[in-house]
């Protein structure tokens, strides 16, 4: 009894690392007028990617994957506050950038890579 009991155990326990692979995180800072990543390198798959906005104005982000169509996006985020998407990112060269006003062309762009 208590073989068997302890037998299921280990095969439980052995089963979750192969079923749940932990999603790759990115941290966004936004600042007036800069984003800072955490991380320059993604691995391609399930990803949280955080914005944090630790300026004096509100920002937002954008992501698109150079030579995709697809812009996936986090809504504006004031000072002090932050927020998260969750996407499953395909291996490439991405561009994150900010969409409020002239943001953009005044700095708050970043290249990411996403290898497999
Ligand atoms: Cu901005």
């Amino acid at each position: 009894m208590r073989r068997g009991f302890l037998a299921a155990g280990l095969v439980a326990l052995l089963a979750v690392p192969a079923a749940a692979a932990p999603p790759a995180r990115l941290q966004v800072v936004a600042r007036e007028f800069s984003l800072t990543l955490s991380r320059q390198r993604l691995k391609a798959g399930p990803a949280i990617i955080e914005l944090v906005n630790f300026g004096d104005d509100a920002h937002d982000l954008r992501l698109r994957r150079v030579g995709g169509t697809t812009i996936r996006a986090i809504a504006t985020v004031r000072p002090g506050g932050h927020a998260a998407l969750q996407a499953r990112l395909l291996p490439g060269h991405y561009v994150l950038w900010c969409s409020i006003a002239d943001h953009r062309a005044r700095g708050m762009q970043a290249p990411l890579v996403v290898r497999r």
